[in-house]
């Protein structure tokens, strides 16, 4: 029996809930899934239960609670040093750490003009010379990751930088970003995951329907 359970949102949405969800789910570490809908039936109350912060994600192992995404990626590392969910060199752990920071802290143009909405396909919309700028940033982040560490994920294997960045691969086939042709294929390779394909599958299964998250007129 899973030893962990994780609170998470909708996974149409929660852009937030995702990160620790694929680490467990492609580490393989097992795991109970709470799914609280945002923003409908108290949802608040429903987080505070399991966190004072009132935000998901939420890991809860025993009688220890660990919120903030980034948190709980550093706590599974710490709890499971054998799945290197962190490499062990030191060079690449320090640029896995400093990019999924920047990640954690940033890009609000990007996150706030091109909002994670797995079930939707929203070509052109979004793009400002902001969001712009965020996404060469971005892009600038993989290229050094990919080449310095050899790929195919940013750090080597796949780590706790996947995780933080695969909402931004779902939001960059949402509004069909162009990206480099390096870019692209760390996109399809993310997205190919079957956790990833898992996610979207139970996306697509979801009822909520939360307008602040979709964009009139564009198309499902
Ligand atoms: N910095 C937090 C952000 C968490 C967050 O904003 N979660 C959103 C869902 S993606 C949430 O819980 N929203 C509900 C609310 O604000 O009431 C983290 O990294 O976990």
């Amino acid at each position: 029996m899973a030893s962990y359970t994780l609170v998470i949102g909708n996974k149409a949405y929660s852009s937030w809930s995702l990160r620790p969800w694929l680490l467990m789910k492609q580490s393989q570490i097992p795991f109970e899934e709470v799914r609280v809908p945002l923003y409908q039936d108290r949802h608040d109350a429903k987080i505070r239960q399991y966190s004072a912060a009132g935000k998901v994600p939420v890991l809860i192992d025993g009688e220890l609670k660990v919120w903030e995404s980034l948190a709980i990626c550093d706590y599974l590392a710490e709890r499971h040093p054998e799945k290197t969910l962190w490499p062990i060199a030191a060079a690449a752990r320090a640029y896995g750490r400093a990019i999924s920071a920047e990640m954690h802290a940033g890009f609000g143009a990007l996150r706030g003009n091109m909002g994670m909405n797995v079930r939707r396909s929203y070509p052109g919309i979004g793009m400002t010379p902001e969001v712009a700028a965020d996404i060469a940033r971005i892009e600038a982040i993989w290229t050094m990751g990919l080449e310095q560490f050899g790929g195919p994920f940013l750090l080597g294997k796949f780590s706790i930088a996947d995780a933080m960045y695969a909402p931004v691969t779902t939001r960059f086939k949402t509004y069909a970003v162009t990206l480099s042709a390096a870019s692209q294929r760390y996109v399809d390779r993310l997205l190919a995951l079957p956790p990833m394909q898992d996610w979207y599958a139970a996306a697509a299964a979801e009822t909520e329907v939360l307008p602040q998250y979709e964009h009139a007129g564009a198309s499902a």
